[in-house]
């Protein structure tokens, strides 16, 4: 026992720095002190597998069972994948989750023209139960739990699944795995919606009551935090807007006449873990304390309903293409950080993350990574061994209390449909992204490799290249074999039933699960519903200000400030671009950030709506007599999508319109969309003052590179 006070730490420590303030600011707006005591423990955590959970949801935690280590993947054909579960199976994952390609999540078959960069490329391409079986061939899903990333085209995708399992001989009853189903944090961030916003929540309710009714193992839904994070969120943010959203699906469950307890033990989570080890660790601690209090207050009896169970994913914007070994480090320090914070599933990202999908190799690494935790360090065998920490019971508290103020705002304002509509949280994600990106730019935020000890020379890494045309090719052939040889009469009838349903009620999951059976294809169970509900659009709107207020008298910022105003000087107007997506790839992030900073630099900047094709695109271009385009592409739709989009704007005469590309493009196809025409290219990393300065140059002002910005002043 010492008998030394706190303030005596205080005098030593303030000796042993020189007076300098040891605090330290984390965007989420807590300030965390250098020294934790008891004296900062406000709450008593409990114990593990009792209310409010905050040191587990089980009991006996790892101890007792390890985590699920369930890798997220998909890419290419049903065939493809399949044989790369099987070969991940055999080589220690314990269960599945499928990525789908974007066509898929937006309910088009392959076969359809929005589509022709998209199939296959992100995820796999599933347009029918034919191909859904292909994909869990000789994986028994009585045995095998499995969870599918599907949102927008949730409906016909969850009942190939059903009638898959329905043709493997496995009950209902059995089926166990998890379905993403969250539609909320799509309008918010990721995108992948189809319809409007009320019938999408409808759909939402339609599964919780079937799954509810027949499927008792099955998690109904996976609300997400992870894609909120990935769009720039802070940790609180990502904690409450995840939390509120949790909430507005209850409500919509009970509002549609479910009884909550009945449906809440299946509601999952899913969370993103980033590089700040404690603080992520606390907020899965949090994120339990949360929940438990919110679902007592819906008036949840049944302990299970209150129960928060989550899945994990390592961090994707927090991995980067510049010497990318340095990936494997931040994953297995994001992996242990989700085991400490007690994750149920964790996904690793691979190393190659920044620039392409896994390949085995990389797939290895990033599921070795979990494998050594669980089998080789002894981490598994103590519960909540970070139980009772001073500093992480500090900060699961001050998160609890954080997090709760954004969900008070959110509940005052009439809940999280209401608030997604305003578009206020959106717009709060979008502008910590901003700030994060001035402070990476600025070298504050150091990123090993990147801004600071960035290589000189890289190696290139192999990566996996898809085959989109033969990709597509195949599952063209699939889609008219399958319509061939189904009965047409039986399959237009459940098609209509189902628009019945859309229209005047009965649960469309249900109804699409008798169109499945006849062998109705993905784009049309969704379309039989559009005709109801229509198809959502949107258009982006950039935050303003935040980036430029971080540069605020950097003198190379002003460097590009003076360079565009000699710009809009000789054109007699502000240099014009436009900020296009193109395909299915709704990764907006990136877009967004460069649209905002370009724009407070003083360009005149267009963002394009989401999900255009080259012609739109380039149509848009024409309308807008920009200067340049500027396309994010971070779906691996490039080769096709930019050079059709040069095209179109070479063949209406304005080859003289500059186009830039920006995003994950590995560095083999640099060449390749040089030759297309291409005049810069900007991979993960990229310093977007530099783009703006490349941009400058390309419009034909006289840029001196970077670091000679002070001689250039002289
Ligand atoms: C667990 N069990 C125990 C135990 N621990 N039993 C006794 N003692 C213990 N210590 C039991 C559980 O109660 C459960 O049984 C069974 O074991 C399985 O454990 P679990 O903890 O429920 O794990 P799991 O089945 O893996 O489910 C985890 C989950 C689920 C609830 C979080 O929703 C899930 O798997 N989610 C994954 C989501 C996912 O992969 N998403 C990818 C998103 S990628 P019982 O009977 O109680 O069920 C993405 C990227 C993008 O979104 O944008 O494209
Ligand atoms: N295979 C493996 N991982 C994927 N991710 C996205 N699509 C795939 C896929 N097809 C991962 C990446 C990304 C996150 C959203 O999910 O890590 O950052």
């Amino acid at each position: 026992m010492t008998d030394k006070t706190l303030a005596d730490w205080q005098a030593a420590a303030s000796k042993e720095v020189k007076g300098k303030d040891l605090n330290w600011q984390t965007p989420e707006g807590i300030t965390v002190k250098p020294l934790y005591t008891a004296e900062d423990v406000t709450a008593d955590p409990g114990l593990p597998g009792f209310a409010p959970f905050t040191r587990g949801v089980r009991a006996s935690m790892y101890a007792g069972r390890p985590w699920t280590i369930r890798q997220y993947a998909g890419f290419s054909t049903a065939e493809e994948s399949n044989a790369f579960y099987r070969r991940n199976l055999a080589a220690g994952q314990k269960g599945l989750s499928v990525a789908f390609d974007l066509a898929t999540h937006r309910g088009y078959d392959s076969d359809h023209p929005r589509v022709v960069g998209d199939v296959g490329k992100a995820g796999v391409a599933i347009d029918s139960v034919e191909d859904m079986k292909i994909l869990f061939d000789g994986i028994p899903l009585d045995q095998m739990s499995v969870s599918m990333t599907m949102n927008g085209a949730v409906i016909p995708i969850l009942a190939f699944f059903i009638v898959a399992g329905e043709e493997q001989g496995v009950d209902r009853k059995l089926l166990d795995g998890t379905i993403q189903n969250d539609i909320l944090k799509e309008f918010m961030v990721r995108n992948t919606y189809i319809y409007p916003p009320e019938p999408s929540m409808r759909i939402i309710s339609d599964i919780f009551g079937y799954t509810s009714r027949e499927m008792p193992k099955f998690n109904s839904i996976s609300i997400s935090g992870y894609h909120m994070q990935e769009a720039g969120a802070t940790q609180v943010q990502e904690l409450a807007f995840t939390i509120a959203d949790g909430m507005e699906y209850v409500k919509y469950g009970v509002a549609s006449g479910l009884d909550i307890d009945k449906f809440a033990g299946r509601l999952s989570f899913f969370f993103a873990i980033g590089m700040n080890f404690f603080m992520e660790v606390a907020k899965l601690r949090a994120a339990r304390v949360l929940w438990h209090r919110v679902m007592t207050k819906l008036g949840a009896k049944d302990e299970r309903s209150k129960m928060l169970r989550t899945h994990c994913q390592t961090s994707g914007v927090s991995l980067q293409e510049q010497d990318p070994y340095n990936n494997v480090i931040r994953t297995t320090i994001e992996a242990m950080a989700a085991m400490l914070g007690g994750t149920q599933s964790l996904h690793t990202n691979a190393l190659d993350e920044a620039i392409a999908l896994p390949t085995d190799f990389s797939a290895r690494i990033a599921r070795n990574t979990q494998i050594v935790i669980q089998e080789e360090t002894g981490m598994c065998n103590v519960v909540d061994p970070l139980g009772g920490s001073y500093y992480i019971e500090a900060l699961t508290q001050e998160l609890v209390d954080k997090a709760w103020e954004i969900i008070e705002r959110v509940e005052a304002e009439g809940g999280m449909a209401k608030a997604v509509s305003a578009g206020w949280p959106k717009a709060m994600i979008e502008e910590a992204a901003a700030g994060r990106q001035a402070r990476v730019d600025r070298g504050e935020d150091v990123i090993v490799g990147v801004n600071k000890y960035r290589l000189a020379n890289e190696d290139q890494l192999e990566t996996l290249e898809v085959d989109n045309h033969v990709v597509r090719e195949a599952q063209i052939a699939r889609i008219k074999r399958v319509r061939e040889t189904r009965d047409e009469t039986k399959c237009r009838a459940a098609l209509n039933a189902l628009t019945e349903g859309a229209k005047t009620g009965g649960n469309l999951l249900e109804l699409a699960v008798e169109a499945a059976r006849h062998r109705a294809t993905l784009g049309e169970i969704s379309d039989a519903m559009e005709i109801v509900f229509g198809r959502h659009g949107t258009f982006p709107t950039p935050v303003k200000g935040v980036y430029g207020a971080a540069y605020a008298g950097d003198s190379r910022y002003q460097q590009v400030l003076d360079g565009v105003e000699a710009v809009t000087r000789r054109l007699g107007r502000k240099p014009r671009m436009l900020v296009a997506k193109m395909g299915q790839d709704g990764h907006d992030r990136g877009a967004n950030v460069i649209a905002s900073a370009f724009s407070d630099m003083g360009f005149d900047v267009t963002s394009g709506p989401l999900f255009q094709t080259p012609e739109e695109a380039a149509k848009l271009a024409l309308e807008n007599n920009v200067d340049a385009v500027g396309a994010s592409s971070l779906a691996a739709g490039h080769k096709t999508l930019i050079p059709e989009l040069i095209g179109h704007l070479k063949a209406a005469g304005r080859a003289d319109i500059k186009v830039v590309a920006g995003g994950v493009i590995p560095p083999q196809d640099y060449d390749f969309l040089r030759e297309a025409g291409v005049q810069g290219i900007y991979g993960p990393g990229s310093n977007v003052v530099e783009c703006a300065a490349d941009m400058l140059r390309l419009l034909g002002h006289n840029m001196p590179p970077a670091g000679e910005e002070l001689a250039a002043a002289e």
